[in-house]
């Protein structure tokens, strides 16, 4: 979070407080771990990394955000389903409102129907929406602001094969994050994912978080695999419906309500609306960016294409002895 923005806001969300938690920020930064991330250097924090702006923003959200009981967060590392999930959510809660002839979700992007805590905290602080129940949030598990826990929030985590998870973030940064930096080579790059220091990694321990914690409180935390997803997405619209304590009516069923969402929130649907080919979101803050660049494939199994097979086998052994023992795997489903 850049400081003039804090600044900026402070006058709006309890000057003092915002002010004493972007000084904490400030100095804890110089106090942590460094290293060289991909297009800058990343900070590990609470056994976690992340470039300085982000980090600001998780100390921001520590100190100062405030969640609701009713509040119902959708957490995920980058690039593993976060935009799809938003999509099927948001359609799922808004469905006695709209149906896919006139959702918001046909002339809005998906991260901006569900707001993220990281890139719309000060909204959230200032001006949050009293109707806004559903929040997103890429920040680990044991890092979250502790009124969520202790609000009791419903939690719903997607999670993906590390390899893909990998490429979709290369992908990604090509296009956006090497366009003002000098890029890394690709091969450091996924040294560094193997090692863990990568943005919002270690991976396997983003997972493990939240997997750990769905096992305790399966009531409270919804564990999906965006493979599962792909492979039967009705089921998954189902239960997330449930989840939300909001199932869906025999009469729905019977009208094929669930169907049309499925299909109103797939890839081929969504990345080809006009506003995900042509549009930007999140336009008032400074994290403004292309709607495109968050449809590229959505294919299970694209590492294929991309990785060695050296490459490929060194993450799935990796990522696999880390989750030995916790009853999960990422990389042996396909
Ligand atoms: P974010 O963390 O930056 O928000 P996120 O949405 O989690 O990104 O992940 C993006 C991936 O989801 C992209 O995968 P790819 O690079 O392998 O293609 C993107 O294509 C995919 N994706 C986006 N929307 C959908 C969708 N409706 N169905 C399936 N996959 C999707």
């Amino acid at each position: 979070m850049e400081s003039s923005l804090v600044q900026e806001h402070a006058s709006n969300a309890g000057m003092e407080a915002m002010q004493k938690a972007h000084i904490r920020s400030l100095e804890i930064i110089p106090t942590l771990n460094k290293s060289k991330g991909w297009h800058s250097d990343i900070y590990e924090y609470q056994g976690f990394w992340y470039d300085s702006m982000l980090l600001q923003g998780l100390i921001l959200a520590q100190d100062l955000f405030r969640a609701q009981s009713s509040d119902i967060f959708l957490c995920s590392h980058p690039k593993t389903g976060t935009t799809w999930l938003k999509a099927l959510t948001f359609a799922v809660a808004t469905r006695t409102q709209f149906d896919e002839s006139s959702s918001p979700l046909l002339t809005k992007m998906p991260h901006d129907c569900i707001p993220s805590l990281e890139f719309d905290l000060l909204k959230l602080l200032n001006q949050r929406d009293p109707e806004t129940h559903f929040l997103a949030t890429h920040f680990p598990y044991s890092s979250l602001p502790k009124s969520i826990i202790a609000s009791g929030c419903k939690i719903v985590y997607v999670c993906r094969d590390p390899r893909d998870t990998f490429v979709s973030r290369w992908k990604f940064a090509e296009k956006i994050l090497f366009k003002h930096t000098e890029p890394i080579p690709v091969e450091e790059a996924f040294e560094k994912f193997c090692e863990g220091v990568s943005h919002n990694g270690p991976y396997w321990e983003h997972v493990l978080g939240f997997w750990r914690a769905s096992l305790e409180s399966p009531e409270k935390i919804l564990f999906l695999k965006y493979e599962e997803l792909k492979k039967d997405p009705t089921l998954y619209v189902k239960k997330l419906a449930d989840f939300y304590g909001r199932p869906f009516s025999v009469e729905e069923e019977e009208k094929g309500v669930i169907e049309n969402i499925v299909k109103m929130c797939s890839f081929e649907n969504l990345s080809n609306l006009e506003v995900n080919k042509t549009g930007k979101h999140r336009l008032d803050t400074p994290f403004a960016i292309e709607n495109n660049l968050f449809f590229r494939k959505g294919n299970v199994g694209d590492w294929k294409d991309c990785l060695t097979n050296e490459m490929a086998e060194r993450l799935s052994q990796i990522v696999e002895q880390k989750l030995s023992g916790s009853g999960l795997t990422l990389t042996k489903t396909q």
